[in-house]
């Protein structure tokens, strides 16, 4: 029987997932992008610095990465070398993004998924924000209202935890997860001028100069965002671990691995970084080669040419093609899929094997999980590598506050050249992200994104084979094949952003 979900709820954008069931198994999934943006258009023919300003609009919860992924393109673009502050702010600005970002998702997202809400009515403590959640979720249900606490109810039905305590401790930092990631958005406007949208990230560097006051405030604000990572939110992944252990065997993709690495260290060099970048396949880890990156659309709603490289891109509406079921592009890298995310960003670093504090990291859980590092390539996976890895990028940001040099600049003049091109890689939370630039009399005559849901959320590509959400939901038992709150939970652990993945 075909069951279609969607719009799938708690995530980012428009996305419709159409499965085959077969005997409570799914034998057949698609995922289907609702939604045409064309930002790769729209950006042709205008000042190459708007494009780190216009991308950032592609996202309102990953604005950072395409700025820095943007201001990456053009300072290979215009020769520019980046000064010694800029580089910093840039991973100041992006880094707490990224905090901001994984706490939103497991808690906002994700965590009800798992956590029984229900369990506030039975709360008998005095904290004032659960006992105000409490009266309400109560009131709510006396209520005659159609649909009594949206969004927490009505649920898909399932199992959830039955513990109560850990029910009510995870509703509480739920609460609380809300308060952080304010401050991690603070701590990067900061710098950035604003959330979402930062006005201050430029090729070279940032507009604002770093002060004492500046950096001792950011640094407060991520101290108490790392407590946080450290004292609740690895734990709450590790509840829910606990109590769904068969979540480290479910939603497990069928690809390889790839990683463009997270938060250069040095500013002369963008390509050693906290995180490294690389393609794992088959256990090994092997250099990134953005030549080796094609786009196919057999199945997507284009009539451009298939399997184009990214600086051939081209973007040719066809809303009516047949076969095509889908707004997003199939990205494949050297002709094989790849899921992209935190799992791959673990993975890759884990496995290149030079990061000494990840390893330690990632042992020590997998070996209170009792699992193989593999298994990260699954729904639990998913959650312990953001949680794992956002301790660590905390734990950097803090490091490289101090490294900034007081009284200089963060930025440096910038001098646009006629021609030129240029690669900007990055990870935003969801993943891998690509930005290509090619000028033409000092105006941008090509831009293109390879975008982090793109890859995760790809149809089928032009070999009839599925993207990397496709091929883990594929196989997946589903006790009610018309609601597969499995399901649900393994799209979730991807995060999707559809309206990146469309840009
Ligand atoms: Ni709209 Fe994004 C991230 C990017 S995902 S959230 O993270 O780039 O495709």
């Amino acid at each position: 029987m075909k069951v279609k979900f969607g719009p799938v709820t708690r995530i980012e954008g428009h996305l419709n997932v159409t499965t085959v069931i077969e005997d409570n198994r799914v034998v057949d999934a698609r995922c289907e992008g609702e939604m045409f943006r064309g930002f790769e258009i729209f950006l042709r023919g205008r000042d190459p610095l708007d494009a780190q300003q216009i991308t950032q609009r592609i996202c309102g919860v990953c604005p950072y990465a395409h700025a820095v992924a943007s201001s990456y393109a053009q300072e290979n673009a215009y020769g520019l070398q980046v000064s010694h502050n800029g580089r910093i702010l840039h991973n100041l600005i992006q880094g707490a993004n990224h905090l901001y970002d994984y706490l939103l998702h497991f808690y906002q997202l994700c965590a009800l998924d798992f956590v029984d809400v229900t369990a506030i009515t039975l709360y008998a403590g005095s904290d004032p924000d659960m006992v105000k959640l409490r009266n309400w979720v109560k009131n709510e249900l006396a209520s005659d209202r159609p649909f009594p606490a949206a969004p927490f109810l009505p649920r898909l039905s399932g199992r959830y935890i039955d513990d109560q305590e850990i029910n009510l401790q995870a509703l509480k930092n739920y609460l609380e997860a809300m308060e952080i990631q304010k401050k991690a958005n603070r701590a990067s406007a900061l710098f950035g001028g604003k959330f979402p949208h930062a006005t201050g990230i430029f090729p070279g560097g940032c507009t604002q100069k770093p002060t004492v006051d500046l950096i001792l405030k950011y640094q407060s604000l991520i101290q108490e965002t790392v407590n946080f990572y450290r004292l609740k939110y690895i734990p709450d992944v590790m509840a829910v671990a606990a109590a769904f252990p068969e979540y480290w065997n479910i939603g497990r993709s069928q690809g390889d691995f790839l990683s463009y690495g997270l938060l250069p260290f040095s500013p002369e060099s963008q390509s050693r970084r906290l995180l490294a970048a690389g393609v794992l396949h088959e256990g090994r880890v092997d250099k990134v080669d953005f030549d080796r990156i094609v786009e196919d659309v057999r199945y997507s709603r284009y009539d451009s040419a298939s399997g184009l490289k990214v600086r051939d891109g081209n973007l040719q509406p066809a809303p009516h093609k047949s076969n095509a079921y889908t707004w997003i592009k199939a990205p494949r890298y050297d002709g094989r899929m790849v899921e992209v995310g935190p799992a791959a960003r673990v993975l890759v670093d884990y496995f290149t094997g030079n990061n000494r504090p990840l390893r330690e990291l990632v042992n020590q859980y997998k070996a209170l999980a009792g699992i193989e590092p593999m298994q990260f390539n699954s729904v639990l996976g998913r959650h312990l590598c953001r949680a794992l890895s956002g301790l660590l990028i905390g734990e950097f940001l803090l490091e490289e506050s101090e490294r900034l040099d007081l009284g200089q600049p963060g930025m440096q003049e910038i001098r646009i050249p006629a021609t030129g091109e240029g690669y900007g890689a990055t990870e935003a939370s969801r993943g891998a992200l690509l930005h290509y630039i090619r000028l033409k009399d000092h105006r941008i005559e090509k831009y293109e994104c390879v975008v982090p849901t793109t890859w995760n959320c790809s149809p089928r590509d032009d070999q009839s084979r599925p993207g990397a959400l496709e091929s883990a939901l594929i196989g997946t038992y589903v006790e009610k094949p018309d609601e597969q709150i499995e399901s649900v939970r393994i799209v979730h652990s991807f995060d999707p952003c559809l309206a990146c993945a469309v840009h």
